[in-house]
């Protein structure tokens, strides 16, 4: 079980966007009529247009010309024996698969007519791509596009690897070199009974340093008006979510929650072959552990339906990443994702065909029509020079990129600055600023 004392350590990439999402929740909520909110879609549409065609299946050839640049098959880590291939009809699909040798896997349960097939005459990983194959899948008169699958590089969006990356230590000795008090001498403030509560600084703000500036999340007021985030369901796209911990199984929602990993539905994480799989279940808990339950801390939304999709942890597809962006997209809210292609300064890598389709689809049909909320890290690529607006993910229109902020307000050393930012929060800063 992870020890959410831990918790506190780490970057809160999240806080300030729940809040923010919330916001723009309540406000769709209370002041937009229907009308409005078509309104609001028809531009959208218009701009959708503009910037990608016609979405709608019958115009896919003109989608498939405008994206087709820096998908990250440059990086490849290998070549899979899978491809999708839209087909317009189900017979059509197990009748290709039939004559061409492909076992039909099925089609996607969000994309009507896009059919994941296994070819298992060619090899389960491979350097290259196979070109002449997805070339014959595609001169079937049927088929309108084909993609092999390839693994992506990923990385998640973790301040504990940046610890490791500038000094091989761990963060308790790094305060005890420094003879830091990790969370000072904390005032009083007996709003919740967890016994982290008292610790999480950033949402009530208990230094006493003289050098600090008063300032936290300004998540109390928010609270004592009633956004708790109760109603609204948020998703973590990660490495598993360990729903049966104490502190967040009140808030879980296994309606919303599967493993795309292992292909079922429970999405905890494996900690065997990488101790280190808790990256998902961390956010989850800083966005809904339970209040006042005396155990560990407080989420920032703690009223908040909590789900998780194991996704992170084995070969990561465009097929892999479109699913998890609309996993359950008729339930969900918000969508939490704290990774992404290398912040290694070198990469230019954006969201595949069935990604971005899938970023469309929920921002077009998620929370009947208002959009779903996509919350994405915005990297930690500054040291190496990296730059938020050569990732795709971050700079997408249809995702909020949330930066950090040290405990003094400062942009950190790890940071990366790009116009698509919509807001940064509290997180680790330089040597001696504290650590979330
Ligand atoms: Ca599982
Ligand atoms: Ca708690
Ligand atoms: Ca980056
Ligand atoms: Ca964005």
């Amino acid at each position: 079980m992870i020890n959410f004392k831990s918790v506190t350590l780490w970057l809160l990439p999240f806080a300030l966007n729940l809040v923010l999402q919330q916001l723009v929740l309540v406000e769709c909520k209370s002041t937009r009529k229907d009308s409005s909110v078509s309104g609001l879609n028809q531009a959208l549409d218009g701009l959708l247009l503009k910037l990608y065609g016609d979405i709608e299946p019958r115009d896919e050839i003109l989608w498939n010309t405008k994206h087709a640049e820096h998908v990250g098959d440059d990086n490849a880590i290998h070549y899979s024996n899978e491809w999708l291939v839209y087909v317009q009809e189900k017979e059509a699909a197990d009748r290709l698969a039939a004559q061409s040798g492909y076992e039909n896997l099925g089609e996607l349960k969000e994309f009507p007519g896009v059919y994941l097939m296994r070819n298992s005459n060619h090899p389960r990983k491979h350097k290259r791509s196979a070109r002449e194959l997805t070339q014959q899948l595609q001169n079937y008169p049927q088929v309108v596009w084909a993609d092999q699958q390839f693994s992506k590089f990923r990385v998640k969006r973790d301040p504990l690897d940046l610890i490791h990356l500038v000094q091989n230590f761990k963060v308790d000795n790094f305060f005890r070199q420094n003879n830091l008090n990790i969370f000072g001498n904390l005032g009083t403030n007996n709003r919740f009974q967890d016994p982290l509560w008292e610790k999480q600084w950033y949402m009530q703000d208990t230094r006493t340093r003289k050098s600090l500036p008063r300032l936290d999340l300004n998540v109390l007021p928010v609270f004592s008006m009633g956004y708790t985030g109760k109603g609204v369901k948020v998703v973590v796209l990660d490495d598993g979510l360990e729903h049966s911990h104490m502190d967040i199984s009140p808030n879980y929602v296994a309606s919303i929650s599967g493993d795309l990993n292992d292909n079922d539905n429970d999405p905890t994480p494996h900690y065997g072959s990488h101790p280190d799989n808790s990256h998902g279940t961390r956010c989850a808990g800083e966005i809904a552990m339970v209040a006042n339950n005396s155990v560990c801390g407080v989420g920032i939304a703690y009223n908040a339906g909590i789900g998780g999709v194991r996704m992170l942890d084995g070969p990561v597809s465009d097929r892999v990443e479109g699913e998890a962006l609309s996993f359950a997209v008729d339930q969900v809210d918000v969508y939490s994702a704290s990774w992404g292609p290398n912040d290694d300064g070198q990469t230019v890598e954006g969201p595949g065909r069935l990604a971005q389709r899938s970023l469309i689809k929920g921002i077009t049909q998620g929370r009947k029509g208002k959009g779903i909320i996509y919350v994405w890290a915005s990297g930690n690529g500054g040291s190496k020079g990296d730059c938020c607006s050569c990732d795709g993910y971050t700079s997408s229109i249809f995702t909020l990129s949330i930066g950090s902020a040290s405990e003094s307000g400062a942009f950190p050393w790890y940071g990366e600055k790009c116009p698509s930012t919509m807001a940064v929060t509290y997180s680790s800063g330089a040597y001696t600023d504290q650590k979330l």
